[in-house]
């Protein structure tokens, strides 16, 4: 089980890693080939980390669980390439996305060390990446819902979709963990690799094509058209 959805998780990311690579090729405009390219990145990214996990690799027992700890290299690569499709729609302020970007990167840095360290200084580990998984909902929620829907007055809706779909996606993640062997070992190592997979398919493929409905909509709105004469006023 836990291979077949190994590779699974190989497959569906290679499929997403095409349809956004031929996307960002054929992009229309700029801002279509950027968002195509971030996509295409995450999705490639996950596919050659998959394909290592598949393999045997970036696994070990860690004082008696086993671990994937290859998995936190992917989620450090690939969740701010998932922040910087947001911070692009939302055109969000430097310090906004300065400050989400260091919040996940602690997120991700302490999640991992969580996962190599003994019971029960794990949990403390643990604790320590939720409180910056609470920073980054908190800047997600406030001040970068705030800017987006101010650049973007007729898109509030879009933007509430795309945030809510991203913070349930997200809230998955240190709930496998806790009920994984990384945690209270209560789901089995195959129920454990089979959530993992579907989170990461549908927060990456699933996400990516959300965001580009989202520019879609941006643009039927008028909105990116108006921020692009803004921004040729104002050279
Ligand atoms: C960990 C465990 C420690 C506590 C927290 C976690 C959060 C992880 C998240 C991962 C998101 C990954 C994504 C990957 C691919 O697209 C590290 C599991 C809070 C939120 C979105």
């Amino acid at each position: 089980m836990v291979q077949t959805w190994l590779w699974i998780g190989v497959t569906g990311m290679a499929v997403g890693a095409v349809f956004f690579g031929f996307g960002a090729h054929n992009a229309r405009t700029e801002r279509w080939k950027i968002l195509y390219t971030l996509n295409f990145f995450i999705c490639i990214i996950a596919s050659v980390l998959y394909l290592s996990m598949a393999l045997g690799q970036g696994f070990n027992v860690i004082h008696g669980r086993p671990t994937f700890w290859v998995r936190y290299v992917t989620w450090f690569l690939s969740t701010p390439l998932l922040l910087l499709d947001l911070i692009f729609l939302g055109r969000t302020s430097l310090p906004t996305a300065g400050s989400l970007l260091g919040a996940n990167a602690l997120m991700i840095a302490t999640g991992l060390v969580a996962a190599l360290s003994p019971d029960p200084i794990n949990y403390i580990w643990y604790l320590v990446s939720c409180g910056a998984f609470v920073a980054v909902f908190y800047l997600l929620v406030s001040p970068y819902r705030l800017e987006a829907e101010q650049q973007h007055p007729r898109s509030k809706k879009a933007f509430r979709k795309l945030l809510t779909v991203h913070l349930v996606l997200w809230t998955g993640y240190p709930i496998v963990w806790l009920l994984a062997a990384s945690g209270f070992d209560v789901l089995t190592q195959g129920l454990e690799t089979m959530s993992y997979t579907l989170l990461d398919l549908v927060a990456k493929v699933g996400f990516g094509i959300l965001s580009l409905n989202t520019l879609g909509q941006l643009e039927r709105a008028g909105e990116v058209e108006k921020v692009l004469q803004t921004e040729v006023s104002a050279r």
